[in-house]
């Protein structure tokens, strides 16, 4: 397509309204700068959408208006008549461009004057109300004689729509409600929908972009669900390991258990931490922070038990499975008090379970030593000079580690592009594993113990099993 046929729509408003956000919610382009500060577009900027390299629409964002006023009394100078609006404002950019004076009012009008039809978009902040000086900004528009519609942005938390859309409808034949930050997809696609009515070239081009989004929002899923699938496949599984020289001064059982474990949870945080930087990036974000006061209780301690809580499973799901993981806990118990034997310790371990004592984190995964009569089975060739940790031996927590992964998903694959500052996790509503239909639960829990008897017998637990479980995320994230 041709620059001059290429449908091209010029984002213009009042300075710091929300112009560029518009623009990088709409092409999904995080890097386009945006910022509290007004002015911070001082030169109008083209962004194309491109399928394989290939245009197939463009924005041109602009400055704001700053003398909306005075440059329409500048425009009224040269007019007689409304057959001379546009060579008037012609004559106003040969005049004024590049002395320093309407800067911002040449830059965002010419590309209005460029050969070939051009769409106009009028960003309005109908978070606060409507002015009258708002109305020289419009009444040049109009002299343009482009296609056109309004925009309501809402930046702050107030509503004065109704003040604004009698005034917008009268040099407007369409007025819409688009909220930079809050559009979600639908309503992005449905504003493309709006562009393609605008101009009777448009319609298919359009409809093309419309089509590749949906598909990139679909292919987006698909990699972060394999993402995340790969990261809890060897979450599930990990089995921290560590030499041991008996005798030597920290070669105690708890010392070297809380190595142990905490290289283990160190371990585990690194896996998360890196699965979201994927999921971001597959999303187009550079890293972002993480605003996660719920998420984590004291500050980023995933291993805090009492933030397992917040996910997922309710407290009589988590008590009823502790109970049923006694077994195991009851072993790691065994290790911590010494002298249990281990029958007694897999009674105290069920009792202590269904108490509703969760899980300490000792008990997060089994500390193993050469004293356990399996360890020579599970680790074969070591002979009582080497200590393991792992593989996860609760659901619940491994549950956690799925939920914190799925909310944290949820959150990035509806967060706008032009969002500035961090990722809420705290707004986590619907999006956990207790949410999930009966046979996806399945698969989830058939992935984790197939991953749990994979650790204990230090083998990898498969390319098929990730793939299964990716499809099972997969399918899970795609109907929310
Ligand atoms: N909460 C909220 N803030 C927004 C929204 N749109 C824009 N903002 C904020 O408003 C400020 C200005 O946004 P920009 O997109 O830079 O506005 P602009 O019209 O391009 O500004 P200039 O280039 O300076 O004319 C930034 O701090 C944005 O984060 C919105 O929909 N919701
Ligand atoms: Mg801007």
């Amino acid at each position: 397509m041709s620059s001059e046929s290429l449908p091209t729509f010029v984002v213009v408003g009042h300075v710091n309204k929300g112009k560029s956000s518009v623009v990088a919610t709409l092409l999904e382009d995080p890097s386009i700068p945006i910022d509290l500060v007004p002015g911070t577009t001082t030169e109008a900027a083209a962004y194309d959408f491109k399928i394989d390299g290939k245009s197939i629409f463009r924005l041109i964002d602009t400055p704001g208006f700053q003398e909306a006023e005075a440059t329409l009394e500048q425009l009224k100078m040269r007019s007689q008549n409304a057959g001379d609006h546009q060579n008037a404002i012609r004559d106003f950019i040969k005049q004024f461009d590049g002395s320093g004076r309407f800067h911002d009012e040449v830059e965002l009008l010419r590309p209005l004057l460029q050969v070939g039809p051009v769409g106009l978009l009028y960003v309005v902040d109908a978070s606060r109300p409507y002015r009258a000086t708002h109305e020289a900004e419009m009444e040049i528009l109009r002299w343009l004689g482009r296609p056109g519609m309004a925009l309501m942005n809402r930046i702050g938390p107030e509503d004065h729509a109704e003040s604004w859309r009698p005034v917008l409808q009268q040099f407007f034949s369409v007025v819409r409600d688009f909220n930079a930050h809050e559009a979600n997809m639908e309503a992005r696609l449905g504003l493309l929908a709006t562009f393609g009515e605008l101009h009777v070239d448009w319609k298919e081009p359009l409809k093309t972009a419309m089509d590749s989004f949906a598909a990139r929002a679909k292919q987006r899923v698909s990699a972060s669900a394999s993402a995340l699938a790969q990261f809890l496949v060897e979450a599930w599984s990990h089995v921290e390991t560590m030499n041991y020289t008996p005798g030597s001064a920290d070669s105690g059982a708890n010392l070297e258990g809380d190595k142990l474990s905490s290289r283990y949870e160190k371990h585990l945080r690194k896996l998360e931490a890196d699965a979201r930087r994927t999921v971001e990036a597959v999303y187009g974000f550079a890293p972002l922070d993480h605003l996660e006061q719920n998420f984590n209780l004291t500050p980023e301690d995933l291993f805090d038990q009492e933030g397992w809580r917040f996910f997922g499973l309710t407290q009589t799901q988590l008590t009823a499975r502790a109970a049923a993981a006694g077994g195991v806990v009851g072993g790691s118990l065994e290790l911590i008090t010494g002298g249990l034997s281990f029958g007694a310790g897999v009674a105290l371990g069920s009792a202590v379970g269904a108490a509703g004592v969760w899980f300490g984190s000792h008990r997060v995964a089994k500390h193993w030593t050469p004293k356990h009569t399996r360890f020579a089975k599970l680790f074969p060739g070591q002979h009582g000079h080497m200590r393991a940790f792992g593989p996860i031996a609760n659901d619940a927590f491994a549950y956690v580690l799925l939920d914190r992964a799925l909310v944290h998903l949820r959150v990035v694959q509806h967060r706008a592009h032009a969002r500035q500052g961090p990722l809420n996790l705290d707004d986590t509503a619907g999006f956990r594993v207790g949410d999930m239909a009966a046979a996806q639960r399945k698969v989830v829990d058939r992935t984790l113990h197939a991953c749990q008897s994979a650790g204990k017998q230090k083998q990898n637990p498969g390319a098929e099993l990730v793939e299964n479980l990716a499809s099972c995320l997969q399918a899970f994230a795609q109907g929310s």
